[in-house]
């Protein structure tokens, strides 16, 4: 029978998601909705055929709701998270599982302490194919040790409600998830540099930001954030090893030449350009639910990369390196 899916926030990313579950995946669909939008979620149930719930409790709380999706805004995470904790009910959030690393330290405690990994995080660089195949090299050696990454995390246009700490609440933690998973290391130190504004920013955005971040074995990664660079959606990763480089292409399908010039064309949005991965991410999602073992991102990976999130911010603030600290990982989370 398929899983039977609860969906909490129904914005941009939350619709997208419902449209995968139910037209794109196989093995679940979803039954319930809910978002404090009430009149525009109303409708959206009305044409997908599913449940309005008034509050994301009482879609947790529903026995006919078999597993929980969490695409509200980043503040609310927590509080429906530890909600499908209580319920013993599996939950795929979205980053940041919570705003703040106490947050997500009660996410993982309350996990442990119920015994089980229920908590997969929406890391879907994870799944995207040119990471893996960056993962592998490194992990072969292919390439002899890796020594430096080169990263940029580049959004077209974002909208006036975001500000100088979303660079890295809301877009670096993709890097700083997924880095920490290509490598296999924890970081040890971050330094946020705040250089030259564009034009096209506003006066609560520092726009771009760069961040070195350094891990225990002395990579060090400079990583690009620069959330108005107008051309489009464009994400790199070069990886420097020690007998050759390997680095991420931005996927393409088709290639013009016309008008005396010969191109591709770049991603507009994170919707295209992970498109893939997102779907790979849901489908294994449901296998896992389905054999009653999560093998995605876990509740940990989500405190890792905030306790890394919160560090940047101590480090833009001050100016100065900033050492990363962790506590040891609960047996629940070790391989
Ligand atoms: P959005 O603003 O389009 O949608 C958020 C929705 O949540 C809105 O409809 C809002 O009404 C609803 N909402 C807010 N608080 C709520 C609450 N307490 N209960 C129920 N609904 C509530 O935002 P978005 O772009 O869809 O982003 C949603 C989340 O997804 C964010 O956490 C964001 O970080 C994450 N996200 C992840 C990716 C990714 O690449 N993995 C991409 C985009 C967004
Ligand atoms: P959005 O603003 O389009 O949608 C958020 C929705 O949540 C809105 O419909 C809002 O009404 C609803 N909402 C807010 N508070 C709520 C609450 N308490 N209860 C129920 N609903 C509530 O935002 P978007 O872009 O869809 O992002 C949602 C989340 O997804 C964010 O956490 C974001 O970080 C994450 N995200 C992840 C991406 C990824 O690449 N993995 C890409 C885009 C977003
Ligand atoms: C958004 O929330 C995402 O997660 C996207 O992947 C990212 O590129 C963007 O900067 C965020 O705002």
């Amino acid at each position: 029978m398929d899983l039977r899916i609860g969906v909490i926030g129904t914005g941009a990313i939350g619709q997208e998601h419902i449209q995968r579950l139910n037209h794109k995946t196989q093995g679940a669909h979803v039954v319930a909705i809910s978002d404090i939008n009430k009149e525009k979620a109303t409708l959206l149930a009305k044409e997908i055929g599913a449940k309005f719930y008034e509050t994301g409790e009482a879609l947790i709380a529903d026995p006919e709701v078999d597993a929980v999706v969490v695409t509200s805004w980043d503040p609310t995470h927590e509080q429906y998270v530890l909600e499908a904790i209580k319920h013993n009910k599996y939950v795929f959030c979205e980053k940041p599982l919570a705003t703040d690393s106490e947050g997500c330290r009660r996410i993982v405690d309350a996990e442990v302490a119920n015994g089980k990994k229920l908590v997969q995080v929406g890391f879907m660089r994870r799944y995207d194919r040119g990471y893996m195949e960056l993962k592998e090299v490194i992990e072969n050696r292919q390439l002899g040790e890796p020594l430096l990454l080169h990263c940029a995390h580049r959004n077209p246009t974002v909208d006036k409600n975001y500000e100088t700490p979303m660079a890295i609440i809301n877009t670096a933690i993709h890097e700083i998830d997924a880095l920490r998973w290509l490598l296999q290391e924890d970081y040890v130190s971050v330094q946020v540099i705040l250089p030259k504004q564009t034009s096209y920013t506003h006066e609560k955005l520092h726009d771009p930001q760069m961040v070195i971040l350094e891990t225990k074995s002395g990579i060090h990664i400079d990583l690009e954030v620069f959330v108005n660079c107008q051309f489009g959606y464009d994400i790199k990763c070069v990886v420097v090893c020690e007998t050759g480089e390997i680095s991420l292409e931005d996927p393409s399908y088709t290639r013009v030449k016309a008008k005396g010039k010969d191109y591709t064309t770049v991603s507009p949005d994170w919707q295209s350009r992970f498109m893939d991965a997102y779907d790979e991410e849901f489908q294994l999602w449901i296998h896992s639910i389905q054999a009653d073992a999560i093998t995605g991102p876990t509740a940990w990976d989500g405190y890792v990369a905030s306790i890394t999130m919160v560090a940047c911010g101590v480090a833009r603030e001050s100016g100065e390196r900033v050492a990363i600290s962790l506590d040891s990982c609960p047996t629940l989370y070790q391989a």
